[in-house]
C-alpha cells in the first residue's frame, strides 16, 4: 500500500469504468450512490469473464484439474483478503459470505445464540445500519439478553462518555459501525475494542463502509470480527466477508450445515472442517471471491490511505456547497471530519422526490432512511437525501449536484 499522499489519477481511472460513460437524454450519469453499490472497474470485470472462460468448476470436489485450479484461485482469494485488512492468519480468519449482512448474522447465530443469555447485555450504537441492529436486537430477544444504545452527540459523534459508562462487566459484545452509512461520522472503533476488552466483552465492527475507503487494519483495531461487502469496493455483488480472530471462528459451532463444511459424517454424527470451510456450506461464492481478490489489487494499486484523502475531500466540498444553503439541512459532523458522504434534507421537499427530480439530470444519489430507520427517528425526519463519494468521482459532480438541488428548489418554489 502507497504510504505518500498522491492524488488518484481520476481520468484514468474512469477510462477502468465504461458504465461512467453512459447518458440519460443526453445527460452523463453522475454516479453518487456509492456507499449502496460501487460500480466495477474492468479488471474485476475481466476476471470474472476470464474465471468463466478459462477455470469453472466446483471447488474441493473434483480431482480434475480445472475443479483444482478453482480450488486454488478460491483458497489464494482468501489470503489476498486477509491481507488486504491486516489478518496475521491468513485464510483461516476470513470467511467468505453473501454480504456483510450474513456475516453478522454468522456471528449472532453461532456465537450469540450460543454464548448470550438472560444478564448478558449487547451495546450497539444509535447509528447501527439494521444489519447489526436488527440481528442483535433478535437475536438478544431469543436468549434473553439486551440491547443497548450507545447515543450520538447534536454533532452526530458517538458519545463516548456514555459508551464507557453503559459498556459494563455484563457487556457480552459491543457492535459499532466503522463508518455511519448515514452520517458519514467516523468512530472511534478501536477505542472501543479497548474498552470491550477491558470488561471481558468482544468487539464487532460493521465495516461495510470503511474498508471500502480506508486503510483498515483489523490487528491494529484489536476488533474480534469485522464485516464487510465486496459490492462497495468495486468487487462484484453476492459476496461479503467475516473477519474474526482463530481463537473465537475455532470455538464457534457451524451457521450453516452441508456439504464441504464436515470432515467426517455418519448416520449418528459429523464432525467439522477446518477454518474457513467450516463456516463455508455448499458451493461457496466462487467467482465472486477470486473477483474480490482482483478488488483488493484494484485498490491496493491506488493506494487506500489515497482513496481516502479522495473521498474525504469530495465530501468536504460537498459538505461546504450544502451547507452555504439555508434551505438545506446536512447530517452529522463537520465537512473536515467525516467518510465520503454527506446525507442532507431540501425545505418542503420529500428526499424522494428530490432523488426523482435528480435524476432527471442523470444525477443519481440514493434517499429513503438508508437502513437506519431508529438513527433517522433520532434525527427528527423519517428519510433524507444521500451522496456518496467513490475513487471516480470528481468535484465537478458536486457541482452537478448542487445544480440539479438548484432545479429542484425552482419547482418546489
Ligand atoms: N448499506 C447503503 O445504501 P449488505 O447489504 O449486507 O452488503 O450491507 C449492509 C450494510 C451494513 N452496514 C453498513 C454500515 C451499510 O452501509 C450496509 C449497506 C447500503 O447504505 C445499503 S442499505
Amino acid at each position: 500500500m502507497s504510504q505518500h499522499a498522491q492524488p488518484l489519477d481520476v481520468e484514468a481511472i474512469r477510462a477502468d469504468f465504461p458504465i461512467l460513460q453512459r447518458e440519460f437524454d443526453g445527460s452523463r450519469l453522475v454516479y453518487l450512490d456509492n456507499a449502496a453499490t460501487t460500480q466495477t472497474p474492468e479488471p474485476v470485470v475481466e476476471t470474472i469473464a476470464d474465471y468463466y472462460r478459462t477455470t469453472n468448476a466446483n471447488v474441493h470436489r473434483g480431482l480434475h484439474q480445472l475443479s483444482q485450479e478453482a480450488s486454488v484461485a478460491y483458497e489464494e482469494a482468501h489470503d489476498r483478503v486477509a491481507e488486504f485488512v491486516g489478518a496475521s492468519g491468513g485464510r483461516e480468519e476470513v470467511v467468505f459470505t453473501k454480504n456483510t449482512t450474513e456475516a453478522v448474522n454468522l456471528v449472532a447465530y453461532a456465537w450469540g445464540l450460543n454464548e448470550l443469555g438472560p444478564g448478558d447485555e449487547v451495546v450497539l450504537t444509535e447509528m447501527e445500519h439494521h444489519a447489526a441492529l436488527v440481528t442483535w436486537q433478535q437475536i438478544a430477544k431469543r436468549t434473553g439478553a439486551d440491547c443497548h444504545y450507545v447515543p450520538i452527540t447534536d454533532e452526530g459523534r458517538l458519545d463516548m462518555d456514555a459508551a464507557r459508562e453503559m459498556i459494563t462487566d455484563d457487556t457480552a459484545m459491543v457492535s459499532a459501525v466503522h463508518v455511519s452509512n448515514t452520517l458519514g461520522t467516523v468512530n472511534p472503533v478501536g477505542e472501543l475494542a479497548d474498552i470491550a476488552h477491558d470488561h471481558g466483552a468482544y468487539m464487532f465492527v460493521d465495516a461495510a463502509q470503511s474498508v471500502p475507503n480506508r486503510p483498515v487494519d483489523v490487528e491494529q483495531l484489536d476488533a474480534d470480527f469485522l464485516a464487510f461487502s465486496g459490492h462497495k469496493m468495486g468487487g462484484p455483488t453476492g459476496i461479503g466477508v467475516l473477519y474474526g480472530k482463530r481463537h473465537l471462528l475455532e470455538g464457534m459451532e457451524p451457521y450453516l450445515y452441508g456439504g464441504d463444511m464436515i470432515l467426517k459424517v455418519t448416520f449418528e454424527d459429523a464432525t467439522w472442517n477446518e477454518l474457513p470451510w467450516k463456516f463455508e456450506a455448499g458451493t461457496p461464492v466462487i467467482s465472486q471471491g477470486i473477483a474480490l481478490a482482483e478488488a483488493c489489487d484494484y485498490l491496493d494499486e491506488l493506494g487506500m490511505a489515497n482513496v481516502e484523502r479522495h473521498e474525504a475531500a469530495l465530501a468536504e466540498y460537498a459538505h461546504d456547497r450544502l451547507t452555504s444553503f439555508d434551505d438545506v439541512e446536512v447530517y452529522g459532523p463537520p465537512g473536515d471530519d467525516r467518510g465520503g458522504l454527506v446525507a442532507f434534507n431540501l425545505d418542503g421537499v420529500h428526499a424522494p422526490d428530490l432523488s426523482s427530480i435528480l435524476n432527471d439530470s442523470a444525477v443519481a444519489i440514493r434517499a429513503g432512511d438508508h437502513c437506519t430507520q431508529p438513527l433517522h427517528d433520532v434525527l427528527g425526519t423519517a428519510a433524507s437525501a444521500r451522496a456518496s463519494f467513490y475513487v471516480y468521482n470528481t468535484r465537478e459532480e458536486v457541482d452537478r449536484l448542487i445544480e440539479a438541488i438548484d432545479d429542484a428548489r425552482q419547482l418546489f418554489a
